[in-house]
């Protein structure tokens, strides 16, 4: 099967961005490639993001630089977004993406993921949802763990910056406990809910928590994840990805935020289940992660 992302009309080439041109040409998923590539690519081969409109420095775009690069099969990889400061991003993937109404990407995620299955019995789909935290630990949670318990084989990510951003700064239900925003100036009166926990009690086979801060990381875990989802079952990764803008830090401290929370509040936290587990392994010996 080819591994090319585009393939332009013939007919249409001489009217086409040398943007387009070079993905055709140079995206590195073609079939001229001996390996898939990985995060280790990622500074010296064309992107599936290149450009964004989100603030500068925001760990949330380089964070989904890191997600894109480790799909095991990005061609055949469709990502079901919300709304929020990532849907902004969306527009400039080059692949197939879904914006769903804010909350509903689990539940649109899980439809698309049974329909491709029926559509396309012979070729493995991938199905990864990513969205904020308020869409995902407020607004969404019903659909999101009802997901989960359905054992639906779909990767659930979470930018979790800790508040919706947005819509300028109001609290979510994974914004810790004390902390003032813009619109919650009273201070959140209660603790963190934490996401990868209770992705773990509602059968998650892999859960993770972690910040972005190491590219490598996101990357091991995204794949790792999204392999688990396609045999196993659903998948969650919670990672920290703070909004400087509602902190007040500049363009170039977002990436000292998420290592000081390495060690503190986002001290890693990793569930595989038993199944996951010796499934890995194979994955391993096969030389797929
Ligand atoms: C159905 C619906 N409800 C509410 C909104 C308003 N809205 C847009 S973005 C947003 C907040 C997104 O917050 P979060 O999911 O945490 O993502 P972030 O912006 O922080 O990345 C909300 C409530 C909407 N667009 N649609
Ligand atoms: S508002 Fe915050 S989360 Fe949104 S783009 Fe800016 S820094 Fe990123």
């Amino acid at each position: 099967m080819a591994l090319d992302i585009y393939k332009i009309n013939p007919e249409f080439r001489d009217i086409m961005p040398q943007e387009i041109i070079d993905l055709e040409e140079k995206a590195t998923w073609s079939v001229k490639m001996d390996k898939p590539r990985g995060i280790k690519e990622l500074p010296d081969t064309k992107e599936l993001l290149e450009e964004h409109s989100l603030c500068a420095g925001c760990p949330e775009a380089a964070a989904l630089r890191y997600v894109l690069s480790a799909l095991p099969k990005p061609e055949d990889t469709i990502i079901v977004n919300s709304t929020g400061c990532t849907s902004l991003m969306f527009p400039h993937i080059a692949l197939h993406t879904v914006h769903s109404l804010f909350g509903n990407q689990n539940a649109v995620a899980s439809g698309i993921k049974r329909v491709l299955d029926w559509r396309f019995p012979d070729i493995e789909k991938d199905v990864v949802v990513l969205a904020g935290d308020g869409a995902t630990v407020d607004i969404g949670l019903d659909y999101t763990l009802q997901s989960f318990f359905r054992q639906e084989n779909i990767t659930t990510i979470c930018f979790d910056n800790e508040v919706y951003a947005n819509t300028g700064g109001q609290e979510s239900g994974a914004t810790a406990k004390g902390q003032v925003f813009k619109m919650a100036p009273m201070g959140k009166k209660f603790d963190k809910v934490p996401m990868w926990e209770l992705a773990t009690t509602s059968g998650c086979h892999y859960s993770v928590n972690m910040t972005a801060s190491a590219p490598k990381a996101v990357a091991r875990a995204v794949r790792e994840a999204i392999l688990i989802a396609r045999e196993i079952g659903p998948t969650f990764l919670n990672i920290y990805t703070p909004c400087i803008l509602e902190i007040g830090l500049s363009a170039n401290e977002g990436l000292g935020e998420m290592k000081d929370q390495d060690k503190d509040r986002f001290a890693s936290y990793k569930h595989v289940s038993p199944e996951a587990e010796e499934f890995l392994k194979k994955c391993k010996e096969e030389g797929r992660i």
